[in-house]
């Protein structure tokens, strides 16, 4: 179809983002709703509702339908839906969106007079959805785990330790609370299927790159794990959607978004995917093992491409699958734009007044360190929010604590990533944070590589409409590469290259350097080790 156009469409923590491209014609188009602003009933900050429990942080889904749909009205104005040939989903991973019996005949049927949230509002067993924020489940996982003769032997089948905001645990913990209305639940998806579902009017397959995120499946095979989906809860299986191990259309626009949106009936609608293994199709990562991405969103991730599955015996960090059926690496840190914001706002700076402050401070903050554990952290696993000060710096020392955070976030991102081969000459930034050229500046210090970023800042919407692209490219088997469609449609260029100075770099990794001491005030805060504060001496000996 000449003037064709493919659809991403991203539904992050805070936003639903759509990215439209154009292959040869070039040039990206992009539309955003800011939850808070946009719903304003649904009393959401940062995109979840405030709770008592730090632990619980459970969204209305009908919140993400609203949205859906005045996205997609929003596409129609500007003209854009009846050329759509194919769209893909990405969403936040891991989320859980428990659907009852009626919700199949429903989306089927909706009528196209009525949107999504007030014509599906009772397909739900449970209101809120647990989302990858939520920290609830320890028990859970614990329970899972030892079914699972450990963790180190959970993470050998399905790529992770038992992880609280994975779907197992999640379910576990809704089949032990509330038994009745799991019962009556016919279907769980997680966010991205439950979103393409919507698209095509049925429930649709899960793949891998968000599937393997659940603690459920067998990351070797690609099939749901019978030993792993039993430990999580008793009639489970038939309650999954089917997973699939790579890319593949999963269906037609519904005659509901054909009438209501202007969609083409043979519209195509790709599986759904995760914001992360999204974004590493947006950023061309698919085949490359040596660079390294850094998301800077609500959660920072690094994660890249893994082309061999490799030893899998680990407590940390996570293995999914990749949209070519390999593999992708992955190590997510929940206090990640809201800790910087967190810091921002308490000493009253705009982000101006936050990036000449990191230009002006000196790599290794003289030593001072802070653990910003402003809410319960992933990596490493810390549940009570904390925020830790050491080496001297006081709490209301703006200029020492804005280094300190970034510092921090950055030098966990280099430890926790260690396992997942070798440390890359090339990090790739992305997300909000990624606009912030000082912010890069100490990653390119910290790893001692080289940091670039592209145009397209919305890399999971980008790589969901490059992935709905490469559909619509290899069909008859024609065998276009992913790179090359990458180049084709999104290679919008690099916008910055921010280089390493040696000279920072070794402040950090030498040994006794600062990565040293921030381990040791890590290990400290865990109860793992001693009082870290001789590590500091010893750092600042060396490097003042
Ligand atoms: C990854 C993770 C987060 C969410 C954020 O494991 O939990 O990055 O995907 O949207």
């Amino acid at each position: 179809m000449p003037g064709a156009l493919f659809l991403g469409l991203d539904l992050s923590t805070q936003s639903l983002t759509a990215v439209i491209i154009e292959p040869h014609a070039g040039g990206v188009r992009q539309f955003s709703i800011n939850f808070d602003r946009a719903y304003p009933s649904y009393g959401t900050r940062g995109g979840v509702p405030p709770s008592d429990d730090p632990l619980q942080v459970r969204v209305d889904p009908l919140m993400w339908m609203e949205a859906l749909d005045d996205m997609l009205r929003l596409l129609q104005k500007e003209g854009l839906t009846r050329r759509v040939a194919c769209m893909a989903v990405s969403a936040q991973q891991h989320g859980t969106v428990y659907l009852n019996h009626r919700a199949a005949a429903k989306m089927n049927r909706l009528s196209p007079s009525i949107g999504f949230s007030a014509g599906l509002p009772d397909i739900f067993s449970r209101p809120f959805c647990p989302i990858w924020m939520d920290s609830s489940a320890t028990a859970e996982c614990r329970e899972i785990a030892a079914a699972m003769g450990g963790d180190p032997a959970l993470a050998r089948v399905t790529g992770s330790a038992a992880t609280e905001r994975f779907a197992g645990p999640q379910i576990r913990k809704f089949w032990k609370e509330k038994r009745a209305a799991y019962e009556r639940t016919v279907h769980i998806a997680l966010i991205s299927s439950f979103i393409t579902s919507l698209l095509i009017g049925r429930f649709a397959p899960l793949d891998a790159g968000d599937g393997f995120g659940a603690n459920l499946a067998d990351v070797r095979s690609g099939a749901w794990c019978q030993a792993a989906v039993a430990a999580a809860a008793p009639g489970l299986m038939a309650k999954l959607p089917r997973l699939r191990l790579k890319d593949e259309v999963v269906g037609r626009a519904s005659p509901y978004l054909v009438q209501r949106f202007g969609f083409r009936p043979e519209a195509e609608v790709m599986i759904g995917s995760g914001d992360n293994p999204s974004s590493l199709v947006g950023l061309g990562l698919i085949g490359l093992a040596d660079v390294r991405a850094v998301s800077l969103g609500t959660s920072d991730t690094v994660f890249g491409y893994m082309p061999v599955l490799m030893d899998l015996e680990r407590s940390e960090g996570h293995i999914f699958g990749a949209a070519d059926g390999g593999y992708m690496v992955l190590v997510c840190f929940k206090n990640g734009s809201l800790a910087r914001e967190r810091v921002k706002n308490r000493f009253g700076l705009n982000w101006d007044d936050f990036s000449r402050i990191l230009r002006e401070t000196p790599p290794g903050n003289q030593g001072r360190i802070l653990l910003p554990y402003f809410l319960p952290e992933i990596t490493p696993l810390v549940l009570q929010p904390k925020v830790r000060r050491f080496g001297g710096l006081a709490a209301g020392d703006a200029a020492g604590s804005v280094r300190a955070v970034v510092e921090a976030q950055v030098m966990a991102m280099y430890l926790h990533s260690g396992w997942a081969g070798p440390r890359p000459r090339t990090v790739l930034a992305t997300a909000g944070g990624s606009e912030n050229q000082d912010l890069l500046a100490v990653i390119s210090q910290v790893f001692g590589a080289e940091v670039r970023t592209l145009q397209v800042k919305e890399s999971a919407a980008l790589g969901a409409a490059v992935r709905a692209a490469h559909a619509e490219l290899n069909r008859n088997d024609s065998r276009v590469g992913w790179r090359e469609i990458w180049e084709q449609v999104a290679s919008t260029g690099t916008s910055r290259v921010v280089r390493p100075s040696t000279e920072a770099t070794r402040v950090y990794q030498a040994p006794g350097g600062l990565i040293e001491a921030y381990a040791a005030c890590e290990r400290f805060a865990l109860g793992k080790g001693p009082d870290p504060e001789k590590a500091i001496r010893a750092f600042r000996e060396a490097f003042l």
